[in-house]
């Protein structure tokens, strides 16, 4: 076992040096030169890493699936380069109003029919404003009452709006670091790491799931997926659900022509989340459409165990749900 790497997987906790793990908590600490070391292995090693950890604590052939809705589209006053909602870049996405709750209900009764056991609602916006916070809290509970767990994406919050869509009904919130910090002022300059992680504080606090990730393939060195691993995996505690997304890359927006990613690296860094973050949900996410089926086996070979499910994320393309039905009767894979 390469001496840098903790060795998560046998009794591990107990047989770190001190200085790797929180007292307290007894979560581990990752450096990001130990992430790069697993980031360097051998694909098979890594891959065989990730497996041992993953089935240590899940089912390996359990998927959960989550669906998204859209409930505000476009005319986000920020500047992320990867995002077709951002209303300085002209992408062909039309901003709408926020949905009705009769529509958000209809689109979540109509999931949980074709399987989805989670519901993620998600806005473009900054942050959410009050009345949209109290809009967005009738949505969630009406979600809630269908039994499906619930998750929101609305931005920066302030002060008392985490508290106030936890008693909503919210199971989950999602807020991605997207990247390294080293590398994140090359795609947004609007709002800065620190707001990410203060935002996150504020959910924590509530006792509320946190769904927290990035985006592979925007140009970043294999060293800065590795920070982006690490800051993940030192959050304590880690997130409950990591989503790993690949960049879709949509005309108009800055990093639109971006050199493509090796798919094998993409698999690489689920790989690295699983093994850094053993407990949590790894979301498979974002750039599946443009995946072929042999990348996204691998990805659950290296841990991902949750998708999202529906023919739509946001406002790009996601593969049709009989797609993925067939691709996971393919693999024996089963729904969550
Ligand atoms: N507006 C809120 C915010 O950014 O905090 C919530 C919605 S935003 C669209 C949610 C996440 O979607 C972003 O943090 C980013 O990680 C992901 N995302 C957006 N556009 C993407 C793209 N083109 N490819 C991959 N992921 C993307
Ligand atoms: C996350 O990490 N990925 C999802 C969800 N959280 C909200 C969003 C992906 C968006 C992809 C681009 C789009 O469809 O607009
Ligand atoms: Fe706005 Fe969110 Fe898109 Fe950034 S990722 S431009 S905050 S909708």
């Amino acid at each position: 076992m390469n001496q840098l790497i903790p060795d998560v997987t046998s009794n591990a906790t107990a047989r770190q040096p001190d200085s790797m793990t929180n007292a307290i908590t007894g979560s581990l600490h990752w450096s990001v030169a130990q992430i790069e070391v697993l980031l360097d292995l051998p694909f098979s090693d890594l891959i065989h890493r990730a497996q041992l950890v993953h089935r240590q604590h899940h089912d390996a052939n359990a998927v959960q699936l989550s669906t998204l809705i859209s409930v505000k589209t476009g005319g986000c006053p920020e500047d992320c380069g990867y995002c077709p909602q951002a209303a300085r870049y002209h992408t062909g996405v039309e901003d709408q109003d926020m949905l009705s709750l009769t529509e958000v209900i209809a689109t979540a009764e109509a999931a949980k029919a074709q399987g989805a056991s989670r519901f993620c609602m998600g806005a473009a916006w900054r942050g959410p404003k009050q009345r949209d916070i109290d809009k967005v809290a009738e949505m969630i509970s009406a979600v809630k009452a269908l039994g499906l767990e619930t998750c929101a994406t609305l931005g920066m919050l302030k002060s008392g709006q985490a508290e106030q869509l936890r008693q909503a009904g919210l199971d989950y919130y999602n807020h991605n670091l997207d990247t390294a910090p080293e590398f994140y002022g090359e795609i947004i300059t609007t709002r800065d790491y620190q707001d990410r992680l203060d935002t996150l504080e504020q959910v924590r606090a509530t006792g509320m799931h946190v769904c927290c990730g990035g985006i592979v393939g925007m140009g970043e060195s294999r060293h800065a997926r590795a920070g982006l691993i690490a800051q993940l995996a030192n959050l304590d505690p880690y997130p409950e659900s990591v989503p790993i997304n690949h960049l879709v890359q949509v005309a108009g927006t800055p990093l639109h022509g971006t050199e493509a990613l090796d798919p094998l690296e993409f698999v690489r860094t689920i790989a690295a989340a699983r093994i850094t973050m053993p407990k949590a949900m790894v979301r498979l996410s974002a750039g599946r459409q443009e995946m072929s089926e042999a990348i996204q086996a691998l990805c659950f070979l290296a841990g991902a165990n949750s998708i999202f499910y529906g023919d739509k994320l946001l406002t790009t393309g996601n593969p049709e749900a009989q797609r993925d039905d067939a691709l996971f009767k393919k693999l024996g894979l089963h729904s969550l």
